[in-house]
């Protein structure tokens, strides 16, 4: 099995394309990849923000991944799945799902906000890996039901060294499962630097052991993503098996807003990737070939903002908590111990009063 040489790159950082690259996909593809990435990043300010006030309990930035975070949602059909981990909230929302909702689990509640099978997205992991091997499943139960679902499987850099990315990469291999796993590689694992998490060639190598195609591509450049998302989705379809893709990318901001990078980076290395921003490159591009406008700029911009109020309202307005659901929901039938420990909660919830 192939591992291509090098990392695909279609579009440079500063917007030019690059000598004897793959054809870009068509100009309308690349403008609303562009809307929807000025969209989650608008996504990625407004949930720091909430965190700051008090309205969200956590949020993990994807700020410097949108391109990742827009092309993985982009080039899925609705009866495709997406199973993202706890940063792909801007993902989700690029598939279309409530951000109001996306964020729920976020302010701190029990359960993941949306409908998983009627969005066809999986709740955000926060367990590293565990989510790969469930999109195997899901992947695996639908082409032996017949149906030509595919399932986008995203995952960290550091995630790639738990026991579950092995096995599920393994599994989805043997029995062809149409699965396309997407590593962000963003460099870090919280703190933990990439040379300290693997010293395989790339991530994307790793796909040799496992007897499956490997694809390294910048994951700054939503055109080159684009195009190896799209052909590693249609050889899932077609029944050609699982690939694993490597974004080369890198997480801008802080791990959450509990974690202090200065501890552990320089801002040289920050301010280098920021000049590889996602989307100043795809502007440069658009602008200089005379599809983006001022005033589709202005469009996406209000767009954006849109986006941000609704959220801001939705998360603003208290979220109504009925603390006995909590004992609702762990077996159909109570254990002794969970109704004693109810009605130990329900006579202190009565002495505080409403
Ligand atoms: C099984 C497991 N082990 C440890 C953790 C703690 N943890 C949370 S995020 C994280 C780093 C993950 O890094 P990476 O996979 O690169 O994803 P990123 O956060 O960079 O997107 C760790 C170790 C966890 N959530 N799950
Ligand atoms: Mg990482």
């Amino acid at each position: 099995m192939a591992v291509d040489a090098g990392t695909v790159r279609i579009i440079d950082s500063e917007g030019r394309l690059v000598p004897g690259a793959r054809e870009l996909p068509p100009t309308a593809d690349l403008l609303a990849g562009y809307r929807a990435m000025v969209l989650a990043r608008r996504l990625n300010e407004q949930a720091g923000a909430l965190v700051r006030q008090g309205r969200l309990a956590v949020y993990p930035s994807s700020r410097g991944q949108e391109a990742c975070q827009v092309a993985a949602a982009a080039v899925l059909q609705e009866r495709d799945w997406l199973f993202p981990t706890y940063r792909d909230a801007a993902a989700i929302v690029a598939r279309g799902v409530d951000p109001v909702e996306v964020l729920t689990m976020l302010r701190g509640d029990r359960h993941c906000g949306y409908d998983p099978v009627a969005t066809r997205v999986a709740p955000q992991a926060t367990p590293l890996a565990t989510q790969l091997l469930h999109a195997v499943g899901v992947g695996h139960a639908a082409r032996l039901k017949g149906e030509d679902t595919v399932v986008m499987a995203l995952c960290g850099d550091g995630a790639t060294s738990e026991g579950d990315f092995h096995e599920a990469c393994n599994f989805a291999a043997v029995f062809a499962a149409p699965v396309v796993f997407l590593v962000q590689n963003n460099k870090y694992a919280i703190s933990v630097p990439l040379a300290r998490q693997s010293v395989a060639p790339s991530l994307a190598a790793k796909a040799v052991g496992y007897g499956m195609p490997g694809v390294l591509v910048d994951g700054n450049d939503l055109a080159a993503l684009t195009v190896v998302l799209d052909e590693a989705v249609d050889r899932a379809r077609d029944g050609g098996g699982p690939t694993l893709v490597e974004a080369d990318t890198y997480r801008v901001e802080a791990h959450t807003n509990a974690d202090d990078p200065g501890r552990y980076r320089s801002t040289d290395e920050v301010d280098g990737w920021v000049r590889r921003d996602p989307l100043l490159r795809l502007r440069a591009h658009l602008v200089g070939a005379g599809a983006l406008t001022d005033a589709l700029e202005a469009e996406f911009a209000a767009a954006a903002e849109e986006l941000a109020a609704r959220t801001r309202d939705g998360l603003n307005r208290d979220a109504r908590v009925d603390p006995e659901e909590m004992f609702a929901h762990v077996y159909a039938a109570p254990t002794p111990q969970l109704v004693e420990q109810r009605e130990v909660l329900r006579a202190e919830l009565e002495l505080e009063g409403p």
